[in-house]
């Protein structure tokens, strides 16, 4: 594992090898069962490209509506539990035994991405953000805390684990591309992210 410090970022690359990947996937499957991936719609009503669902007490969702955490998935069911090895990297990165509220898991197919956004929908920014990657490779931009600043971007690969703590905890970011198949990880392409946030 080679730690990498970009704009204050902690991205750690191939924190997890190739079986802990797999393990995670399997962990995954029924949570996505339980949960289906949706496509959020943003509050001026475009759909987003990435596709989403979450665990845990709370799930972030975006509607007509607006965007916000609830405690259940938009079909009005609760949130499936966060798998125990996704709750095993958080509290191996952060040393915290405050479990996240929510695990967002996003899924990038071919051509989807996400703009450059900051993540302040969460009531404690002393809170860190961990992010998780599996799958296809993904091209990651850190900004600024200030819209329009200068941005760096990174890969991103199968197993690397980035942390957000600290000022870097409100930079902007982005997934500018993916590279659709670049990795054998999920059998049809693609992309997952888990997000594990403290939200309340
Ligand atoms: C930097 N997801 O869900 S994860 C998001 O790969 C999100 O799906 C991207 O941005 C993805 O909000 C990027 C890396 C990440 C997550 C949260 C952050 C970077 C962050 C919060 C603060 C700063
Ligand atoms: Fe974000």
């Amino acid at each position: 594992m080679t730690r990498l410090m970009v704009r204050g970022v902690e991205i750690r690359k191939g924190a997890l090898d190739g079986p802990a990947q797999v393990r995670l996937i399997d962990a995954l499957r029924p949570v996505l069962k339980a949960a289906p991936l949706f496509s959020p719609v943003t509050a001026n009503g475009k759909a987003m490209s990435v596709r989403m669902t979450s665990a845990g007490g709370l799930g972030w969702v975006s509607d007509k509506g607006g965007y916000r955490y609830q405690p259940t998935h938009p079909r009005g069911s609760a949130w499936p539990a966060i798998p125990d090895p996704v709750l095993d990297i958080w509290r191996d990165v952060t040393g915290h035994d405050r479990t996240p509220d929510c695990c967002l898991i996003n899924y990038y197919g071919e051509g989807a991405k996400m703009g450059l956004h900051q993540d302040r929908d969460e009531a404690d920014f002393s809170w860190p953000v961990v992010s998780v990657s599996l799958g296809d490779d993904a091209l990651f931009r850190i900004g600024d805390t200030v819209r329009g600043g200068k941005t760096e971007s990174v890969w991103l690969n199968s197993g690397d684990v980035v942390v957000m703590g600290g000022p870097a905890r409100l930079v902007y970011h982005g997934i500018d591309r993916i590279r659709f198949g670049s990795s054998r990880l999920l059998p049809k392409g693609g992309r997952i992210n888990l997000t594990l946030r403290v939200a309340v």
